[in-house]
């Protein structure tokens, strides 16, 4: 049932994106299996800094961010959107156990899977630690939660994510967010900085062919699932970063005129040789923007975590 519901969003989502001019693909359709693990490999390469900066943060802060966090508050909820595999938030949740914090953490993630993975892994290494994993996307997720429990919320978006979101889809997940936090609620999201754009092209442009199987696994995943017939070597991938929009953008361009069935939409799409199709966005901040979206949706500021090179930013805000 539920998987149903996914492939048929996968499938007018392809068919929207691809009926686009200039064509487009979602990039929330990269993690399935393969996918989420071929960005494991994206993430373990050493050009790759945004996980290690984000780690660095969490593994020398963490009793400042606890702290932070929980401020004298001994109760509250951590709710995490997209936890995946949860690493770097059991850095802080180990910590919350130690100091006898009554934390409630609530991982909200798409994947059943991972999250019934997760929870199996928190219950054997912190047993004291309370887990309610919530399945499905973010939002229709956390309706449940709107309001009752009255406990302090915090919520994690981490990972750089929210780079994903397009200016307008910002706008209405920060403004989604604001409106489940009450005064003093807080969030923390993970923003990749604006740097050298030489080093920021090593970690997306592709020394090792990850970020171009990552892309193409989209390809694989419609032939999969929508019945499509993609031959990948008909395609290149590309990325470019323009520094002063701070836009890292990912592309599979046609290297022929070509013809793509797919039998699941009853459609066929027509590339033009040199035709490029936009995969991802990967969007670059820096604090002042940052601190502009937190006034924006109704949230202050209350302290910027960095890593020593300063390449990456875990912000707090605190709900007005
Ligand atoms: C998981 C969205 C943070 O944009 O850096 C990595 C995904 N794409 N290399 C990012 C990604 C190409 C990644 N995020």
């Amino acid at each position: 049932m539920e998987q149903q519901t996914i492939v048929s969003e996968l499938a007018t989502d392809t068919l929207r994106g691809l009926n686009s001019k200039p064509k487009y693909l979602l990039s929330k359709y990269f993690y399935d299996d393969e996918g989420s693990r071929i960005f494991q490999d994206i993430m373990r390469m050493p050009e790759y800094y945004l996980t290690d900066c984000e780690f660095e943060i969490f593994t020398s802060q963490r009793t400042q961010i606890v702290e932070a966090i929980s401020e004298g508050c001994n109760k509250f909820e951590l709710i995490e959107l997209g936890a995946g595999d949860g690493l770097k938030t059991t850095i802080l949740l180990e910590h919350m156990v130690e100091k006898s914090i009554g934390v409630q953490y609530i991982p909200v993630d798409i994947s059943e899977k991972t999250n019934a993975d997760l929870v199996k892994k928190l219950s054997n290494e912190l047993p004291a630690l309370g887990v309610k994993a919530l399945t499905g996307d973010y939002f229709h997720a956390l309706k449940p939660l709107n309001g009752h429990s009255g406990l302090r919320k915090i919520f994690l978006f981490l990972g750089a994510n929210i780079g994903n979101f397009s200016d307008e889809e910002t706008q209405l997940f920060l403004s989604q967010l604001s409106s489940l936090c009450h005064t003093g609620d807080k969030v923390m999201i993970g923003f990749d900085l604006k740097k050298s754009p030489e080093v920021i092209m090593n970690a997306y442009s592709d020394p090792h062919g990850h970020t171009r199987r990552f892309n193409l696994n989209h390809l694989v995943r419609l032939n999969k699932e929508l019945g499509a017939n993609f031959d990948l070597s008909n395609f290149e991938q590309h990325t470019s970063y323009h520094p002063g929009t701070g836009a890292v953008k990912s592309h599979l361009v046609s290297l022929t005129d070509q013809k793509v069935d797919m039998e699941e939409l009853g459609q066929s799409f027509h590339f033009d040789k040199w035709e490029p199709v936009f995969m991802e966005l990967s969007r670059k901040f820096d604090l002042e923007t940052i601190a502009i979206m937190a006034e924006n949706h109704g949230f202050k500021v209350e302290k910027q975590f960095m890593d020593k090179r300063n390449y990456f930013v875990d912000s707090l805000w605190v709900k007005d």
